[in-house]
């Protein structure tokens, strides 16, 4: 008989390696130290995919199909996944594993000495839940010198005909993004984010988190992401009358106690499987043909999943594993500890960590101009950042969590992902956001103790990088304005952020 393994991040039906599973095959599913632990989730994360594994087993069993199921605590847990699949080959008559792709390349590399080291048939299929394959992706890279997400994504409208009028695409435009950066208002309704009941399982699985990860990072309560593809789906119907419509407009937008903003909250059900990237592009097209979106915000959030999602996914699979040890700023200092503890004065750091703390969760803008912001300007070392990354969010899997923070945030890949580092000053977040108001230093002032560390650190940052970036037709403006500044400015950029690095205990 097939033994059919099925990981915490494959929960769909329609998985490739279930698509041909009879009532003879054994389905593997396991709680595993190997996972919970080879970077230490959030708390919250690990309740998320150990519920959600036990519904989807509970799924498939009432397809009359067979599971066993292991849980974290049964006193025979090996502990790794080789381990389970090893025991399951003790007991039974087995023929083949058939496995659908890792997201993880560590895990790939391990499944493939699996034939050698198990004795048995290794069926690795593709993981079809994406919209291109890492062979697609490698025939559109090659020949090109630089990878831009704006026209692969186009490629993605033509070929699955999203928002395509004819051969054009709909509105005379493929991207609304110039639409997509209003400031947020003063006052603003957001409806909450969807909150799933609390049912038996999350329950005792929350109960098992807080006695074997006390020592993991985040809270446990409150917990209220959907753990079914019923809920997930709930979530994203939520998302599509509530919040849709002004997806676009407050994209970039960043306000005070508002964590979830218009955002759609889907990334962790997409990522694991309880929702298809198609079924979500469709429906949002749906909701523009039915008038209830204007294109703005369905062009931008289709782009993020049908552009964005795959496009990082392409590169992951393209530039692995080199990808991992990348460094080309050479940046090499240490994590500050205010990313664990949300104990700084700079406002905006201290609300994002606090939150990212809280729900597991911070939308794209904080992760990528504040917490991603500040990582790049001060220089912070690539693997202890991804490692943070990797670790605080609900949604992380290392192929998409490493190339939007070595290639979007830390400009580590020397350019592969982004054209140029999305470093910014205070002035970006001042704009964007509410943070400036209730901070005890002062966005307007460029140096000296009161100043905001975002402004005299990203010029130390253009400084201390030039040699890298100063050629970078992106950066010729910046270059030409250090150039023009004097060099007591120079002087006083610099000794601020190595008074402030000190202070913050990395310098
Ligand atoms: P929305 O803003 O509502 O966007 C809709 C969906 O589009 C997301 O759910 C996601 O599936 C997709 N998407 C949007 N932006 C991106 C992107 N840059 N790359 C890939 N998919 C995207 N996303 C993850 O899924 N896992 C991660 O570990 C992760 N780490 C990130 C780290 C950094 C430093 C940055 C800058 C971004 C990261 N992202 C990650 C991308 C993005 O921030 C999250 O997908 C998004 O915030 C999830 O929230 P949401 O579902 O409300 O997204
Ligand atoms: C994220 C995660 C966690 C926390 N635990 C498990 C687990 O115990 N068993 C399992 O099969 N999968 C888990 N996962 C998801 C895997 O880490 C994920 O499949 C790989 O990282 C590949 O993307
Ligand atoms: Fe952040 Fe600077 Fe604004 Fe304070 S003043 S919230 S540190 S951008």
């Amino acid at each position: 008989m097939k033994l059919r393994l099925v990981l915490g991040d494959q929960l769909s039906t329609t998985l490739a390696s279930l698509s041909d599973a009879t009532h003879d095959d054994l389905i593997l599913m396991c709680e595993v130290n190997q996972e919970a632990t080879y970077v230490k989730h959030h708390k919250k994360k690990i309740v998320f995919v150990f519920s959600a594994m036990r519904h989807f087993a509970k799924t498939l069993r009432d397809q009359g199909l067979r599971v066993h199921y292991v849980t974290y605590d049964d006193p025979k847990n090996t502990g790794s996944l080789m381990g389970e699949v090893a025991a399951q080959i003790q007991q039974h008559d087995i023929s083949d594993i058939v496995l659908t792709k890792p997201g993880e390349f560590r895990l790939l590399a391990e499944f493939e000495t699996w034939a050698r080291l198990l004795n048995v048939d290794v069926d690795l299929r593709e993981d079809d839940r994406f919209l291109s394959t890492p062979a697609e992706f490698a025939a559109w890279a090659e020949g090109r010198k630089q990878f831009r997400m704006e026209f692969f994504y186009r490629e993605m409208r033509r070929k699955y005909r999203v928002l395509m009028d004819g051969p054009d695409p709909i509105g005379g435009q493929w991207n609304f993004d110039a639409d997509n950066r209003k400031p947020p208002p003063k006052t603003l309704n957001v409806p909450d984010t969807y909150k799933a009941p609390v049912d038996a399982v999350v329950t005792e699985v929350t109960h098992l988190v807080a006695r074997e990860f006390p020592d993991h990072f985040g809270d446990l309560d409150p917990f209220h992401f959907a753990v079914t593809r019923e809920g997930a789906l709930q979530a994203l119907d939520q998302f599509m009358t509530e919040r849709l419509a002004l997806f676009g407009d407050y994209q970039d937008a960043m306000v005070q106690g508002e964590p979830w903003l218009y955002h759609s909250h889907i990334g962790l059900y997409l990522n694991c499987g309880l929702l298809t990237p198609l079924e979500c592009i469709t429906r949002t097209e749906a909701a523009y043909h039915a008038g209830l979106a204007p294109l703005n915000a369905v062009e931008g959030f289709i782009r993020q999943i049908l552009g964005w999602r795959e496009f990082v996914r392409g590169i992951y699979w393209l530039k692995m594993p080199e990808y991992k040890s990348t460094n080309a700023l050479g940046a090499s200092r240490p994590l500050p500890d205010f990313f664990w503890t949300g104990e700084t004065q700079m406002n905006c750091v201290r609300q994002c960590v606090l939150e990212t703390k809280q729900n597991a969760y911070a939308h794209h803008i904080q992760r990528l101009m504040v917490l991603g912001n500040f990582a790049l300007i001060a220089g912070l070392a690539p693997d202890e950042v991804n490692e943070w990354y990797m670790l605080v969010y609900a949604d992380a899997y290392e192929w998409v969590e490493l190339p939007n923070v070595s290639g979007m945030v830390l400009f580590a890949d020397g350019g592969v992902l982004a054209s140029k580092p999305y470093a910014a000053s205070g002035a970006y977040i001042k704009k964007m956001s509410n943070y400036c108001d209730s901070c005890s230093y002062k966005v307007s002032v460029k140096n000296g103790p009161k100043a905001c560390p975002f402004n005299y650190l990203y010029w130390d940052f253009i400084d201390r990088n030039a040699e890298m970036l100063h050629s970078n037709p992106r950066m010729g403006f910046m270059y030409k304005t250090l150039a023009r500044m004097s060099n007591e400015k120079r002087e006083a950029i610099a000794n601020d952020a190595q008074r402030f690095l000190k202070e913050i205990g990395i310098k």
